[in-house]
């Protein structure tokens, strides 16, 4: 009964040894020494190579390495009758909510511009706003978005929750559907995207969402990249109607070391480290999975395949 983890180098070297504690009864294997293939029960997976997993023949389940799964999905050879697991995990909740806070806060309290005061010594105060007049939407009204929301809360920011199936979420005001995304748009003045990547959310955050949004209105991207139509930022930086962006994920990631983003003056650039993936707490969540599945259980976090996320 073997596991197989596939992840970059620096990932491997952080996860070998919370995962082999934490799973004595199981040989772990670290790709590429992936051994006999048909041994192997359980893969544990980040931007896995296209066909890796259809070459695991006795496979019980696929965990990704994330939240996020549109990295198993996009190999069209994946076996879907596999069930597919996503981490949520309390501590990656936290960090995320915590990234969310810090950039909402960044934009809010116009971080951009008294930076770029400071680079030219120039000593001037800016009108500002308290959190409760700045109002905040959230893309994706999830794990991660309703945590993210309740932080802001605390600080004192009005948020508002997007997300595909209508809920009811105490203090928040909530929205769904297409005419739900207008509202949100029309009433946010920074926009917060924690969407899944799907082919329904893909390039949401475009010129036309830019245009419904109050003018110098932000946004900030901890989803994908395949959210933000790229080409359409920095026309909307230039015009005005978008005072800043902070952006976690690109469409290429690395981002590219002539891309724009990295030296526009109203954009924050960091390499997609929202919420980092935790091994010393993450390995529980596999743990505990693997159980359920051993003992023939519902196995948590398993991906809705008819949903996509
Ligand atoms: P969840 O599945 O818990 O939440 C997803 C939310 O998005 C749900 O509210 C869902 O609606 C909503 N949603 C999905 N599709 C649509 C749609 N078509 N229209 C409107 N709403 C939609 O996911 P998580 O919160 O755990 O994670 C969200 C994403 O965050 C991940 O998929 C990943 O891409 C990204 N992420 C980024 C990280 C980083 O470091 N930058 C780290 C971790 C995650 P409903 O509630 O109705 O299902
Ligand atoms: C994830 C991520 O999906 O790190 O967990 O992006």
């Amino acid at each position: 009964m073997a596991i197989l983890f596939r992840s970059g180098p620096a990932s491997t070297a952080r996860w070998r040894a919370p995962l082999t504690e934490a799973l004595p009864d199981h040989e772990v294997r670290f790709w590429p020494e992936t051994g006999e293939p048909a041994d192997i029960d359980y893969a544990l997976v980040w931007h896995p190579e296209p066909g890796l997993l259809a070459s695991l023949p006795s496979l019980k389940l696929i965990f990704s390495l994330g939240a996020g799964i549109d990295h198993v999905l996009r190999d069209p050879t994946w076996p879907r009758q596999v069930p597919l697991v996503r981490l949520v995990d309390p501590y990656m909740t936290e960090a995320m909510s915590e990234y969310i806070a810090l950039s909402v806060l960044r934009l809010h309290r116009q971080d951009l511009d008294y930076r770029a005061q400071q680079l030219a010594g120039v000593w001037e105060e800016r009108a500002q706003k308290n959190a409760a007049e700045r109002p905040v939407g959230i893309l994706g009204f999830g794990a991660l978005g309703q945590v993210a929301a309740q932080r802001l809360r605390a600080i004192g920011f009005e948020v508002a929750g997007w997300s595909r199936s209508p809920k009811q979420v105490p203090d928040f005001a909530t929205y769904s559907g297409k005419d739900g995304l207008d509202a949100l748009l029309r009433r946010s003045e920074i926009v917060v995207c924690l969407l899944p990547l799907t082919p329904q959310t893909t390039g949401i955050l475009n010129a036309a969402a830019f245009a419904r949004m109050p003018r110098g209105a932000a946004i900030v991207n901890a989803g994908r990249g395949g959210h933000l139509v790229e080409a359409d930022l920095i026309p909307a930086l230039d015009s005005g109607q978008l005072a800043g962006a902070v952006l976690d994920v690109f469409q290429e990631e690395p981002l590219p070391a002539d891309h724009p983003f990295w030296r526009h003056s109203r954009i924050v650039v960091t390499p997609h480290v929202a919420a980092e993936t935790h091994p010393e707490t993450a390995v529980n969540i596999i743990r505990d999975a693997i159980s359920c599945c051993e003992a023939g259980r519902t196995i948590p976090n398993r991906v809705d395949l008819a949903r996509g996320y």
